[in-house]
């Protein structure tokens, strides 16, 4: 048994949903790196069931508030033929309620979806079409969602002058080894001042919209049937946010032709045609409802994201690691380095991307 699935609290936190460990069959669902997520099944059911992480996320109640909330719209829309993907809700427990807390640790579940795959890697423009058009449909769907109601689960997450000072901070508090192994990719990123200050600029001006925050290519479900997608999953950090984010995400994993933590990135290139196809159907996925400023973003969100999760995975390395899940010791280093070469390949690319996207 893996040491994830030898968690000591699953049966507790299994009859608190009201099933007993000896009729589960479980296993570990998907390549999140926040989250432990499993699959169980029983002989009438099958559901998903996740502990969360409160390193991360430090009000995991807030975590279940938001994504009831959201679910419930979500699943309105459905019914009314306004929302064509699947809605994912929360499973309530025995106590009725949509999480359990087992010394002290939240875990919650989920209704899964049969007969459906995920996706670590694009590989036609057909699916790009399907990626881009399900992600703007999720985001119009939340249009007339009263945003007040949810809580900003990590503060300021995608503001890129913050995830700076965090840097900054770490660098001051950690000890030359670690210092110099990252020191290459320390200060490439401290040159890229213009670009910080073009996001803050074009930031300040972009209204708000509810957004998924983690628009990864793997948080969509298909179908095995159609081949189509299903449902767009992991609502952790679905709250307000811009636009330019969610485009960014998306493209950030599924143009590169490697992985976001592939050593090999003497081989990474971008996939153009893909490229194009995303920003076509993300745009006509928005019905006309894009402002021209929200346009113009989305080439600022192609470079922000993979810049910015870089930042965000090379903190962490010189903090020990302490939020991203590793495999081995340098696993952030590997990752930073990896999306800040994918941030230079996107920036070699500008005019190709400006035509790209303000012509879509
Ligand atoms: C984390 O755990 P997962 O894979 O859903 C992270 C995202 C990153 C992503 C990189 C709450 O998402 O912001 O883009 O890893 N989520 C959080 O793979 O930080
Ligand atoms: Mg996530």
């Amino acid at each position: 048994m893996s040491q994830l699935l030898s968690d000591k609290l699953l049966p507790s936190v299994l009859l608190e949903f009201g099933y007993a460990i000896r009729d589960c069959n479980i296993s570990l669902l998907g390549n999140g790196l926040i989250n432990n997520t499993y699959l169980v099944r029983t002989d009438d059911i099958s559901f998903v069931l996740q502990r969360i992480n409160q390193q991360v996320f430090k009000q995991p109640l807030a975590v279940i508030n938001n994504a009831d909330l959201i679910s419930n719209h979500l699943s309105i829309k459905h019914q009314q033929q306004r929302y064509p993907l699947k809605p994912i809700w929360q499973l309530s427990s025995q106590d009725n309620k949509s999480y359990v807390k087992v010394q002290g640790h939240y875990w919650r579940s989920l209704n899964y979806i049969p007969n459906c795959y995920t996706l670590e890697a694009m590989t036609n423009t057909e699916q790009a079409k399907q990626v881009a058009g399900a992600f703007a449909q999720f985001t119009g769907a939340l249009n007339d969602f009263n945003s007040e109601q949810l809580t900003e689960i990590i503060p300021q997450f995608h503001d890129l002058s913050m995830r700076v000072n965090q840097l900054n901070n770490a660098i001051s508090n950690t000890e030359e080894p670690l210092l110099l192994a990252a020191q290459e990719s320390i200060d490439f990123i401290l040159s890229q001042q213009a670009f910080i200050t073009e996001v803050a600029d074009i930031t300040a001006n972009l209204p708000k919209r509810v957004t998924h925050n983690d628009t990864k290519i793997n948080n969509l479900l298909f179908s095995h049937e159609t081949n189509q997608p299903i449902a767009v999953i992991d609502l952790d950090t679905c709250m307000p946010g811009y636009i330019m984010h969610d485009f960014g995400d998306m493209v950030r994993s599924c143009c590169p032709s490697i992985a976001e933590d592939s050593e090999k990135i003497d081989d990474m290139s971008i996939d153009i045609d893909l490229l194009k196809t995303l920003s076509q159907a993300y745009i006509a996925g928005f019905n006309g409802d894009l402002s021209d400023i929200e346009q113009a973003s989305l080439l600022v969100g192609i470079k922000l994201m993979p810049f910015m999760l870089g930042i965000r995975f090379l903190t962490d390395f010189l903090m020990a690691d302490k939020y991203f899940k590793v495999n081995y010791p340098n696993h952030n280093l590997v990752r930073t380095k990896n999306q800040l070469h994918l941030y230079k390949l996107f920036c070699q690319q500008e005019c190709l991307l400006t035509e790209i996207v303000l012509k879509s």
